[in-house]
């Protein structure tokens, strides 16, 4: 009998968990210097938790400031980076060079594979610029913006978004291909934070899968049979 009890607690401390509101997270703080796969340039892809991913580009303008950027690249370089020749590694548009320095200039774009509910990181700018992040769903449709702000900690998140989930946001002076390397303004950021609920896995179509309340009825059903049988 006693087991029995230990075997129904630990039961419904299962289910308990298994209904627990947890969040999937992405922390970066690009200080390794490389993404998930040894990349420091481009495109560049980092995994978080449960299979939470971001993808970070360039907001593809094409101005004279840098041209249409190659992406993003991890450095401590100058040109807007507020930690510049230090170790403390931040992320800035991918433009061509000056001769000497990256221009940094481009907005930057990040890109999730589940919807976010919130987005947050530093503007490591060294100068007063002021930018938003700008937060997009999964359609490419605008769906809000931080407010405007320079070298501070940005954030953007569901309250602002109608309760939306953000799947992209870009941080820059004006959204899409404006702004960018057409203002003549320069930029980086650093320790990158995202968070989303972990999604439900879907049920397989045509595959009934009984819900927790006939798991308990059944549990109380086979529970039974047994004490019959002794
Ligand atoms: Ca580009
Ligand atoms: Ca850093
Ligand atoms: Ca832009
Ligand atoms: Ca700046």
């Amino acid at each position: 009998m006693k087991e029995r009890i230990i075997l129904f607690i630990l039961f419904f401390s299962m289910l308990s968990i298994m209904n627990a509101d947890t969040l999937n997270i992405i922390s970066i703080n690009f200080n390794t210097g490389f993404d998930s796969h040894g990349v420091s340039s481009g495109l560049l892809h980092f995994n978080g938790t449960n299979g939470f991913e971001v993808y970070f580009t360039d907001d593809d303008s094409n101005g004279g400031y840098g041209g249409n950027a190659n992406g993003v690249h991890i450095s401590n370089q100058n040109y807007g980076n507020a930690k510049v020749g230090t170790s403390d590694l931040v992320l800035g548009a991918y433009n061509n060079y000056n001769g000497s320095y990256n221009y940094h200039s481009s907005g930057i774009v990040a890109s999730f594979n589940q919807g976010a509910r919130k987005v947050s990181f530093d503007d490591t700018d060294d100068d007063g610029t002021v930018k938003a992040l700008f937060a997009y769903d999964q359609y490419n449709n605008l769906i809000g913006q931080s407010p405007f702000a320079s070298r501070t900690t940005v954030v953007v998140d569901t309250t602002m978004t109608n309760g939306k989930l953000i799947y992209k946001v870009e941080f820059d002076t004006a959204g899409g291909t404006a702004g960018g390397s057409n203002d003549g303004t320069y930029f980086t950021i650093d320790n990158f934070y995202a968070e989303a609920y972990i999604e439900q896995t879907a049920t397989p179509p045509g595959i009934n899968v009984p819900e927790a309340s006939t798991w308990f009825m059944m549990l109380f059903a086979f529970a039974g049979l047994a004490f019959r049988k002794k």
